[in-house]
Order: C-alpha cells, then structure tokens, then sequence
C-alpha cells in the first residue's frame, strides 16, 4: 500500500509518527508532502521550520517541549547576534539547528532543488518514509495585518512568532504559489497512492499552502486514491498551535465540521471522501463526506496509529483492493 500525507507543522509531524507505525506494521510506503508556506530567510539562512519539525520529529532529535527545533539546544550565536543588534531579534535560531540552515542554504546556493536538499538532510535523520517539499518554487505565507496604524503585508513568522497572531488580521496570502509547480516526485507519489491523509495540521497555513500549488490540488481532487481528512479541532479548540485565530480570520467556525466543510466534498468540487473527527465531535455532519469519530488524542505512538489504521479503514475497499492488487504482482 502507498500513503500519501499532506502535513505541516508540529500536528502534522506528530501524526507522521503514527502513519509510520501504522505503515512499518503493514508494510506500506510512505510519502510526506510537506508545506513550505511558513519558508523563511534570515540572516541570510533558509529556514523550513515544517520540513525540519517533520525531520527532527522523525529523526528522534526534536524537542518535545518546545515543538520546533533541537532537542538539547544551545544559543550561542542567538546571543552573539543579539550583540551585534542583528534583526530580527524576535526569531531565535539555536546552534544546532543553525548547522541544518547553513547546510541547506549552501546546497540551494549550489543550485540544488529544496527536494533534492531535503533527500541529503535526511540521509542524517533517516526518517523512515519519503519526504518531500509541497514545491521547489518558493512559496511563502503572508498576512496582511494592520500594526503602527498601517495596514501592511508580513512574514508568517513575523505574525506568529513576534506577534503571537495578537494583531488585526485580514487574510492570508501564499506568495508565489500562482507559479509554484510541485516538487519533484510529488505528482507521481499522489499519482500512485492508494490513499492520500490530511494531516490533523493547522488547515489555512499549513494544508491551504500545500493546496495553492494548483496542479497539486488538482492530483489530489481529481486523483484515483480516496482522500481522508483528520480533523486538527477536538471539542471546539486546536489541538495546538493558532488553527483558531486563522479560522476565524477566514470566518470559518472553530469546529471540527467547520473544517470538514472548508476542505469540502470531492463530489461537490472540494477534496474530502472521508473525514475522521474526535468521539467529542460525533454529531459533526460534512455534506457529502463519510464522517468517523474516534479517540484522535496524540497521546502517544501507539494511539496516533490507531488513529491511521482508522483513516485508512474509513477510505474504505478501494485501498483494500490496492492493497490485494500489491501481494498480487
Ligand atoms: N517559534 C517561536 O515561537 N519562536 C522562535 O523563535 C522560533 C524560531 C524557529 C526557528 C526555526 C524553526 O524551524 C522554527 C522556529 N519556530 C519558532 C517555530 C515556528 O515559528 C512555527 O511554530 C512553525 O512555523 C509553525 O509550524
């Protein structure tokens, strides 16, 4: 069986860690598409905080009180730029994470794709499934925010992490995503999935940056694999992170059927055949959507699998028969 996960931010790399359980169990294959929107370049660094949260998360080297970022972290050259008053300040790069930095940008420098790059990364941290940029292109996600009496367009970084997403917010823009193509592998892998999962991540900037990439929503919405959704929303708040102050940016209700409408039915031109949601929301209905509820609490490896197998059983016979057809050749 191949999956196919679309995925970003810290959710979407802890699920990884279940579908990987759930794939060693089975013997799938796995592929990661992963956002990029949340991309940024500082002091002269290329920084891809999704790519390396599903990295280090994978890798057993990600922190797992902070989140983001190294396990057993030092800042040295966090407080050595702060002495030369390097901006911007309020973006903390921690040593061992600057070496990851410094060897992608290198490499980019170099002329290699961000694909290509996070394949040599990984020969490190030896994720143990296939991980791929949502696109080579760069895509980054902007807000446009009113700050200082200005309405104005900042990084995604800048309006979460300086910020903390505490300030008029208008909309959200994925710059570049108009002529983004999708990386390398990534039409073929949803191209030959038998299912493709949306990861429980953040949906307006860590699954919508992913899905600006048109000729990549258009493989998975008018793909042949069975799409399920599992909802980052349990009883009416997020499971982590800000999905609540970006839904109602969007005007869309906190709710794990707030969510299932937004992705919509692929029968009715959006992208969802099934959507797994909390037992807390059982009663959450999505016009067109064959919806589950079962415990989606990432406790740990063990439950975040159990949850896959569920979203894999939800996409119903036609990966069964994918899976037939696999022993059959
Ligand atoms: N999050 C913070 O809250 N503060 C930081 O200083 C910070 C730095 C940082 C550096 C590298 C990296 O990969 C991630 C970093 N993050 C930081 C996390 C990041 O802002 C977001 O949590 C993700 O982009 C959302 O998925």
């Amino acid at each position: 069986m191949r999956i196919v996960v679309l995925t970003g931010g810290i959710g979407g790399a802890r699920f990884l860690v279940g579908v990987r359980a759930y794939a060693r169990s089975v013997g799938a294959e796995v592929t990661a598409v992963v956002n990029v929107g949340d991309d940024v370049r500082m002091h002269g660094l290329q920084i891809c905080p999704d790519l390396d949260s599903v990295m280090y998360t994978l890798g057993g080297a990600a922190d797992p009180e902070r989140g983001w970022g190294r396990v057993g972290e030092t800042w040295v050259v966090k407080e050595e730029l702060a002495r030369y008053g390097a901006e911007p300040s309020w973006f903390g790069l921690g040593d061992k994470d600057t070496a990851t930095h410094l060897v992608r940008t290198t490499m980019l420098n170099a002329g290699y794709p961000l694909s290509a790059v996070t394949a040599a990364l990984c020969e490190r941290w030896q994720p143990g499934l296939a991980m791929l940029p949502a696109t080579d292109d760069r895509l980054e996600t902007h807000v446009v925010v009113d700050v200082d009496g200005e309405r104005k367009a900042i990084h995604f970084q800048e309006w979460w992490v300086r910020y903390r997403g505490d300030v008029p917010t208008h909309r959200f823009v994925f710059v570049g995503a108009d002529a983004a193509k999708p990386a390398a592998g990534v039409l073929e892998a949803i191209g030959s999935a038998d299912v493709v999962l949306i990861a429980p991540s953040n949906p307006v900037v860590s699954i919508a940056p992913i899905l600006a990439v048109s000729a990549l929503r258009e493989a998975v919405a008018g793909g042949p694999a069975p799409v399920v959704g599992v909802s980052p929303i349990i009883g009416g708040s997020p499971v982590r992170g800000m999905a609540d102050r970006c839904l109602a940016t969007l005007g869309v209700e906190v709710s794990a059927a707030g969510v299932g409408r937004l992705y919509g039915a692929r029968a009715d031109g959006g992208l969802l055949d099934g959507w797994l949601v909390d037992d807390t929301d059982a009663g959450a209905a999505v016009p067109g959507v064959t919806t589950r509820a079962v415990p989606l609490w990432m406790t740990d490896e063990t439950a975040t699998a159990k949850m896959v197998e569920e979203a894999i059983d939800l996409a119903g016979p036609r990966t069964g028969d994918a899976e037939r057809r696999g022993e059959a050749e």
